[in-house]
């Protein structure tokens, strides 16, 4: 009697450990699960803009610049428009490098740890014709 007692004592123990190391697994996979989106640079019309101009994301996920219509374009984070004025953060973000071909392509990752909330951004050549785009960072 003694025996299945402990035996069975033993065998919740480990369906304990499991339960917990699968629960675990539940609770941190969804934030591991980053996302690509693109954004063109230069509307298929032939607009000086960013399509889509405005997008929300989740910190981890990658933003993939295509360099589209009417170049050369780049891609400039606003040192003091973010959630943190970092110019640190805004120069990491950006691609100060003009694309001069359609189809070229560059990507900007934001860290795992990056600030909830708003981004600015703009291509240096248009930004006084409005080539203004923003992201927003979930929390
Ligand atoms: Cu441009």
């Amino acid at each position: 009697m003694k025996s299945i007692a402990a035996s069975l004592r033993r065998f919740s123990l480990a369906v304990l450990t499991i339960l917990l190391v699968v629960s675990s697994f539940a609770v941190f996979t969804p934030s591991a699960a980053a996302e690509t989106h693109q954004v063109k640079l230069g509307s298929d019309k032939g607009m000086l803009a960013f399509e889509p101009a405005k997008l929300t994301i989740k910190p981890g996920d990658t933003i993939e610049w295509v360099n589209n219509k009417v170049p050369p374009h780049n891609v400039v984070f606003d040192a003091a428009k973010n959630p943190e004025k970092s110019a640190d953060l805004a120069k990491s973000l950006s691609h100060k490098q003009l694309l001069m071909s359609p189809g070229q392509t560059q990507t900007t990752t934001f860290p795992a740890d990056a600030p909830a909330g708003e981004y600015t951004f703009y291509c240096e050549p248009h930004r006084g014709a409005g080539m203004v785009g923003k992201i927003i960072v979930e929390g």
